[in-house]
């Protein structure tokens, strides 16, 4: 029997309209439930890291103890970071005397975030528990801590510390956590890795309840061995859903799971820039300032300032984040020479106002990236051309355009200088009159002429699911669904009456874009996906997949109502559909509700 359901407001096919049960640890869970909540691209809960686009990543546990440096028995060295207990093989009980000598005494929390804000980082990760299992907090779960295994003052907690300090000066918290950990004796084995799980979670309820983070940054979720790690995409889901039921406003990152597109709500590229926007996930690109995570006192191949601000620039562009790594020494200091780049990139981003190109900037669209610099659209639509590469006398910048739009003014940040704006061949020419003002980038910011986009008054499209994965017969659920946003992972479907496999799904009406442009429509399906647009099919994903991006482009004409047909099968295993799209007027998003009629 067909049960039309109501549209949700606002949200996709979500946990209200699930009969399913409160899962284990209060995450909602079987038919009907839908994990999706919100476009991490757009949401109101990532709003404060897409805007920020610039953190610190801090290593810091009982390996900085070592700094970097273990001396075996026989007197020879071995040389490592964060890693060291492992790549050095130190035996156990040896580690664990380490650790004891561990006195963190100098580290200064509100020195920590005071280096944060100077640096124009707006968030800070810290690692709460890295893969030795060495907890930084006063965990109740074990005495494999800061607090209960240490020479460290024990009426002190630094992650209160950090906190206290993070919210005095308006940075967001967030903490890494290792699922991967060489200590617990639960961990290798699977009939004992339950209780090393039940421990975890406790571990990071922990966490949640006593430090309230803006966002949690999994790692080791990869499978390895000594000890052998068998996590899986099904733990990764279980574990998301349990910390976003502790708060749901929390942001977690895509090693939650197993580093996918439908893993957590951001992906983390690590000691890399993309080469462009991220198709399916926000995206986070990590990196060390010299070549380790963790201290080590031997290592000063340091990255110049000038690497750290293009790479913030480049991660702007393709609307990412970027997250450069500071290690304290075993006393809790940070290193000068981390300190002072840090304070140099944020001397660059306060000058001229030039951390306009980053703060709340992102992917360009407008125009391609050029190879002289990057270019960041900024909040109010204009662009920021990032010039490392400052051209000869009488030489143009060029930039290609992707769209029609005018440049209709251009000025050098910080200097007075005139910069010609030209019509040439594939886009513009950019003269400017004058010499750069920063050798690191220096930033031409163009003021830009392009149609109004036509806001849509859609409430979404008309949905159809089939307790069957060939569309066989009448659906079992009808409703209007307000965007095609799913993530119905292991357990929960699209309705109770369709069962978590073997279930298919359409979708059908018209869209409407705000411009007259060529869009980017991307899918992100298990198992497959049939986009058509006007009749034609523009993504054709078929065949079966695990989690995979597809895409197709499709000319739309600004304020037309584009007839849509969006074919979705599940087979088994996980489920997720998401539509999504781009152009060079608008950066990718979940295809919207105001854009998608019924018919
Ligand atoms: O193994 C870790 C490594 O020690 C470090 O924490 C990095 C930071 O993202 N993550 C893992 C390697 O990918």
């Amino acid at each position: 029997m067909a049960v039309c359901l109501p549209a949700l407001p606002g949200g996709p096919g979500a946990a209200a309209q699930t009969a399913a049960v409160a899962g284990a640890q209060g995450a909602v869970s079987g038919p009907g439930t839908d994990h999706a909540v919100d476009d991490p691209f757009t949401a109101e809960r990532t709003s404060w890291w897409r805007q920020d686009r610039f953190g610190m990543f801090i290593h810091f546990g009982a390996y900085s103890q070592l700094e970097g440096e273990y001396t075996r028995p026989d007197g020879s060295v071995c040389r490592d970071a964060e890693w060291i207990m492992r790549e050095c093989a130190v035996p156990k009980e040896e580690y664990e005397k380490q650790a004891a000598r561990f006195d963190p005494s100098a580290f200064d929390a509100e020195a920590v975030v005071r280096a944060a804000k100077d640096a124009g980082q707006r968030y800070i990760v810290i690692t709460s528990k890295h893969h030795d299992g060495y907890a930084m907090w006063p965990t109740k779960v074990n005495s494999w801590n800061l607090r209960d295994h240490s020479a460290f003052d024990e009426h002190r907690d630094i992650m209160r510390e950090l906190k206290t300090a993070a919210d005095k000066a308006g940075i967001k918290l967030g903490f890494y956590y290792s699922i991967w950990d060489w200590h617990d004796p639960d961990f290798a084995d699977p009939d004992t890795f339950p209780r090393y799980k039940k421990r975890m979670y406790a571990q990071l309820k922990e966490l949640v309840d006593e430090y309230d983070p803006a966002l949690l940054w999994f790692d080791g979720e990869w499978d390895a061995d000594n000890p052998v790690n068998r996590w899986s995409a099904r733990d990764g889901a279980e574990l998301e859903s349990y910390v976003k039921s502790l708060k749901p406003g929390l942001l977690v990152n895509n090693r939650v799971g197993k580093r996918r597109v439908v893993d957590g709500d951001f992906g983390t590229p690590e000691q890399e820039i993309p080469d462009g926007p991220v198709d399916g996930q926000p995206w986070e690109s990590c990196m060390t300032l010299n070549g380790h995570w963790g201290y080590a006192r031997y290592d000063h191949d340091w990255k110049p300032a000038a690497e750290l601000v293009r790479n913030l620039l480049a991660s702007a562009g393709r609307s990412g984040n970027y997250l450069p790594n500071i290690g304290p020494d075993s006393k809790g200091r940070v290193p000068a020479e981390s300190l002072r780049r840090l304070r140099d990139v944020g001397s660059w981003m306060r000058a001229h106002g030039q951390g306009r190109a980053v703060r709340g900037a992102g992917y360009s669209g407008l125009v391609e990236s050029p190879g002289w610099g990057e270019v960041t659209r900024g909040r109010r639509g204009q662009l920021y051309a990032a010039v490392t590469d400052w051209p000869e006398e009488g030489k143009p910048l060029h930039l290609k355009a992707r769209t029609d739009f005018e440049i209709t003014g251009a000025r050098v940040l910080g200097s007075g200088q005139k910069v010609a704006v030209s019509r040439s061949g594939d886009g513009f020419d950019l003269m400017p009159s004058g010499g750069p003002v920063d050798e690191k980038a220096t930033v031409v910011e163009l003021r830009v002429s392009v149609p109004r986009g036509r806001a849509g008054s859609g409430s979404g499209l008309k949905a159809r699911f089939w307790d069957n994965d060939s569309f066989r017969g009448a659906p079992a659920a009808t409703r209007t669904d307000a965007s095609v946003n799913h993530a119905w992972r292991f357990d929960g479907s699209p309705s109770p009456s369709v069962p978590a496999d073997h279930f298919s799904a359409r979708w059908t009406g018209s869209v409407q874009p705000r411009w007259s442009d060529t869009y980017t429509f991307t899918t992100v399906s298990d198992d497959t996906a049939r986009v058509w647009i006007d009749g034609r099919l523009v993504v054709d994903a078929s065949d079966p997949h695990g989690p995979r991006v597809d895409t197709g482009t499709v000319r739309l004409r600004a304020g037309k109502r584009h007839r849509i047909r969006v074919d979705y099968r599940e087979l088994s295993g996980e489920a997720h559909m998401k539509l999504l799209w781009s152009s060079p007027h608008q950066q990718q998003e979940i295809v919207p509700r105001s854009q998608l009629y019924g018919k």
